[in-house]
C-alpha cells in the first residue's frame, strides 16, 4: 500500500514539474527569447554562489560536528606509541588535500558566476598554453611528492619489525569465519609451530604438538590481555579467507590473507583503566550505556578496546569482535598465570596426543616438585593414613615386575626425597585388583614392591631403610566393580615408618 501512495506522489510530482515547464515556455514565448536567457544566466550565477557558500559552510560545520567520534580528534586519540604518527600523517594530508579542496571549490563556482552568459561577450579559445601545463603538473607533483615522502617515513616508522635483540611479546591472531584465536606463547616466550595439514576438530590451528615451543602455549577464552608499555608483534595468520586485524584505538590494522603470514608490531601506550578516565571529560560518555537503564553504569565505565574484522569476510562477519583489556604488567602477570595450557589442558592423553608415550620435560618439573611436596607433608604429619602415599606415576610391563621406562621419574623423585630425608625409612606396598588368581597376585604384587626397592637401592639407597611387602588383592580402595575402581585399586604406594 505504502509502495502505491510513493509511486502515485511521484506520479503527481512529474505531472506538476510538467506543468512548471510549460508556463516557463508560455512566459518566455512572452517577453521574448534573449531576455529570458539573462534572466536565467543571472539567475544561474547567483545559485552557483549560494550553493558555494552553503556548500563550504557544510563542510566545516559537519568537520566540526563530528570531530568527536573521528580517529585522532576528541576522544579517539591514538593509544598506541605509533599511532600519533599515523594520524599526523592523515592530519597532514587532511589539511593539504583541505587547503586544495577548498581554493578549487571557490575558483569553480566563481568563475561560474562570474564569466557567465552576457551578450556580446566571447569565448576564448586556447589550444595549449606550455605555462599553464608547467604550473598545474607542478604544483600536484609537487604536493604529491611532500605527501608520499611523509607518508614513505611514516609507513617504514610503523611497519617496522622488531629487531632480534629487543624486548617484546609475540602473539597469533588466526582468523577463520568467523572467530579469531589468539595464542600466546606460554613460559619460553616463544609460539609453537603449525602445519595447516596437523588440523583436526580439537586443534583447529593446526599446532603442531611434537614441537616443544606449543606445549606451553595458551589460547584465552573472550578476553585478552596485553601490558601497556610492552612492544607486541603480533603474528596473523587466515585459515580461510581474506580478514583483517583491526584494532582501532591502536591504529593497527591489517589483511589477514589465507597462505601468507603477515604481522603488525604495536606499543600500547594507554591502560584500558586510563583511556576509560580520558572518555570520562566527554559528556556523550556519560550518558548511560544502557538506555533503558538511566541510572545504570556510564558509556566511560563500559568502553573496552575492540579488535574486529574489518574485511567483509561472510555473513558472520560483525560476530568476529574480540575485548582487549590493556593493563599494568603485574595485572598482566596475574592473568596469564591463571591460564591452562592449551595442549597440557585438552590435547594431553588424549587420542590426538603424539607424545603419548613420552614424559615431558615440563611434566618432570612439575611432577618433582609435586613429589616433593606431598613427600614432605607426609613426613610431618602424624596421621598413620596420611603418611601413606601412592605413586601416581609408575608402573609396569603387563602381568610383570619390570618397571615402565617412564617409571623412572617417579623413582628418581623419591630418590632425591630420601636423600633429603636421610632418617626417614619408608615400606614399599604392591597392590592388585581382584582379577585372577589370589595367591598369583599376591606373588606379583611383591615382586613389583621389591622391583621398587631394587630401583633405588640401585640409586644407593641404603637397603637398610627400605621395605617390600606385597598385599595382592587384600587392600582394596574401592570395590572392584567397575575397570576405573580396579585401576585405582592396582597401585604401589609407599608409607613413612
Ligand atoms: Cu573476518
Amino acid at each position: 500500500m505504502t509502495s502505491l501512495i510513493i509511486l502515485f506522489c511521484v506520479f503527481l510530482i512529474i505531472v506538476v514539474l510538467v506543468q512548471i515547464g510549460k508556463v516557463y515556455e508560455m512566459t518566455s514565448s512572452i517577453k521574448g527569447e534573449a531576455a529570458t536567457l539573462k534572466d536565467n544566466s543571472k539567475w544561474n550565477g547567483r545559485l552557483f554562489l549560494a550553493f558555494m557558500v552553503i556548500f563550504l559552510g557544510g563542510v566545516f560545520w559537519s568537520a566540526y560536528h563530528f570531530k568527536n567520534v573521528m580517529m585522532g580528534y576528541g576522544p579517539l586519540v591514538a593509544a598506541s606509541e605509533h599511532g600519533h604518527i599515523l594520524d599526523g600523517l592523515f592530519n597532514t594530508t587532511l589539511i593539504i588535500t583541505g587547503i586544495v579542496f577548498v581554493l578549487t571549490h571557490i575558483a569553480l563556482f566563481w568563475y561560474a558566476n562570474k564569466y557567465r552568459w552576457k551578450e556580446g561577450r566571447e569565448v576564448k579559445f586556447i589550444p595549449h598554453d606550455n605555462k599553464l601545463e608547467m604550473w598545474w603538473t607542478g604544483i600536484p607533483a609537487f604536493t604529491m611528492t611532500i605527501l608520499v615522502v611523509f607518508g614513505l617515513n611514516a609507513w617504514n616508522k610503523v611497519m617496522a619489525d622488531v629487531k632480534p635483540d629487543e624486548d617484546y611479546m609475540e602473539i597469533e591472531a588466526f582468523a577463520q569465519q568467523f572467530n579469531w584465536t589468539i595464542r600466546f606463547p606460554g613460559t619460553d616466550g616463544k609460539i609453537g609451530t603449525r602445519d595447516y595439514k596437523l588440523t583436526t576438530g580439537s586443534n583447529q590451528l593446526g599446532m603442531d604438538f611434537t614441537d616443544p615451543k606449543s606445549w606451553d602455549d595458551v589460547i584465552p577464552g573472550q578476553e585478552i590481555y596485553l601490558p601497556v608499555g610492552k612492544k607486541i608483534r603480533v603474528r596473523i595468520i587466515a585459515k580461510d579467507v581474506l580478514h583483517n586485524f583491526d584494532l582501532p584505538h591502536f591504529r593497527v590494522k591489517m589483511d589477514a590473507v589465507p597462505g601468507l603470514p603477515t604481522f603488525f608490531v604495536f606499543t600500547p601506550s594507554k591502560t584500558t583503566a586510563e583511556f576509560r578516565q580520558e572518555l570520562r571529560k566527554y559528556p556523550e560518555y556519560n550518558e548511560p550505556f544502557d538506555k533503558t537503564e538511566p541510572n545504570g553504569p556510564k558509556r566511560w565505565e563500559k568502553f573496552d578496546f575492540e579488535l574486529a574484522c574489518a574485511e567483509l569476510c561472510g555473513k558472520g562477519h560483525y560476530s568476529m569482535r574480540r575485548i582487549f583489556k590493556i593493563v599494568s604488567q603485574e595485572e598482566f602477570d596475574a592473568w596469564y598465570a591463571t591460564q591452562e595450557s592449551f595442549y597440557l589442558s585438552q590435547i594431553r592423553g588424549k587420542e590426538d596426543d603424539p607424545n603419548k608415550d613420552k614424559v615431558l620435560d615440563i611434566e618432570i618439573s612439575q611432577r618433582a616438585e609435586e613429589f616433593s611436596t606431598s613427600f614432605k607433608s607426609a613426613v610431618e604429619s602424624t596421621v598413620a593414613t596420611e603418611r601413606t602415599l601412592t605413586f601416581n606415576h609408575i608402573g609396569f610391563e603387563t602381568g610383570s615386575a619390570t618397571l615402565s621406562a617412564n617409571s623412572k621419574y617417579e623413582l628418581d623423585n623419591m630418590v632425591t626425597a630420601l636423600n633429603a630425608y636421610p632418617s626417614v625409612n619408608v615400606t614399599i606396598s604392591g597392590h592388585t585388583d581382584n582379577t585372577g588368581d589370589a595367591a598369583a597376585n599376591q606373588a606379583l604384587s611383591a615382586s613389583r614392591a621389591a622391583s621398587v626397592v631394587k630401583y633405588l637401592t640401585d640409586r644407593g639407597i641404603s637397603a637398610g631403610r627400605l621395605n617390600a611387602r606385597g598385599y595382592g588383592d587384600t587392600k582394596p580402595l574401592a570395590p572392584n566393580d567397575t575397570e576405573e575402581n580396579k585401576a585405582k585399586n592396582r597401585r604401589t604406594e609407599f608409607s613413612i615408618n
